[in-house]
């Protein structure tokens, strides 16, 4: 197939994970600034290279024009989480969304396959807009934790540099490291409410000091110079105190203050249009 027709297959499916990575990122960003913790910790995406298609339909025996409806995973979408509960609750978000639908689901995060890999994998159908009107494509997303994930690529490049057949002590040695990956991912569990605990408050005041600046930022157009450096010290004072609840209590007075001026403000306006 000539190269530019390639380019034109390949395109939706670039747009595709485009689109994808773009929405699961947001979906970190709008838990975040809700001060809720993110089951996603990481996305990425990529469109599979033109050889690694090539191969892939060479070993399954696909033929080039049923490349598109029988590999699944042109478009691949990646969600790194930290816990494998979280796993669920990424499945879940997924299931949930009326601009993906399942097409199919793969668990091998409880059942392991034989090489060690662990991951949650979904195949989706998703559309996307293009000049010639919309394009229902595949998508194939993996979901896993951060541990899975560092077993998993490691594995991935021993398979590239050893073409598929792995010498067996490395083998066993790769199959002894999954299971102390599935240690982990149980021994993090058990601390999981500690950990999201101590990140929860981390998100909560880096919202609320983000919050403060931004009202102490606006407060320069309406205060004067005085009083904003009262209410810059009396911040740091605050700050350092690492304390939540001074940080709350003083972002609700800088409301009250910043709502006075704003009376102030308009009243002026309204008295200068008399
Ligand atoms: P790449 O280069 O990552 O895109 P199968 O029929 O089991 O041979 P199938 O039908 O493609 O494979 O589905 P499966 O098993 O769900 O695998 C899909 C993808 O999961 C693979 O794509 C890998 O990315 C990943 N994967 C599956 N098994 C393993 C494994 O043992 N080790 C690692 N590191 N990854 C795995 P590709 O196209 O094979 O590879």
């Amino acid at each position: 197939m000539e190269i530019q027709l390639w380019k034109e297959i390949l395109d939706p499916y670039e747009l595709a994970v485009k689109e994808l990575t773009v929405k699961f990122n947001h979906l970190i960003q709008e838990h975040r600034s809700q001060g809720l913790y993110s089951p996603i910790e990481q996305v990425h995406g990529r469109v599979k290279t033109i050889s690694s298609i090539l191969d892939k339909a060479q070993k399954k025996n696909i033929r080039i024009e049923e490349i598109e409806e029988k590999l699944e995973d042109i478009a691949g979408i990646r969600i790194i989480c930290q816990f494998v509960e979280d796993i669920e609750k990424v499945v879940e978000i997924i299931r949930n969304r009326t601009d993906m639908v399942v097409k199919s689901e793969k668990d091998y995060v409880t059942h392991t396959k034989k090489s060690g890999y662990r991951s949650y994998h979904m195949i989706i159908y998703y559309e996307v807009q293009t000049l010639g009107g919309g394009k229902k494509i595949q998508a194939e997303i993996q979901i896993r934790t951060l541990a899975m994930n560092f077993w998993s690529t490691i594995e991935h490049s021993l398979q590239y540099k050893y073409k598929g057949s792995i010498p067996e002590h490395i083998r066993t040695r790769l199959t002894n490291a999954s299971d102390a990956i599935l240690l982990l991912d149980n021994e993090m569990s058990s601390v999981r409410g500690e950990i999201m605990d101590a990140q929860n408050s981390f998100q909560i005041q880096a919202n609320l000091v983000s919050d403060i600046l931004n009202n102490i930022q606006n407060l320069y157009r309406l205060a004067n110079k005085r009083e904003i450096i009262r209410i810059q010290d009396e911040f740091y004072r605050i700050y350092k105190t690492n304390d939540i609840e001074q940080l709350r209590r003083f972002h609700r007075q800088l409301d009250v203050i910043a709502e006075g001026y704003r009376a102030q403000s308009n009243e002026h306006r309204y008295e200068e249009n008399l």
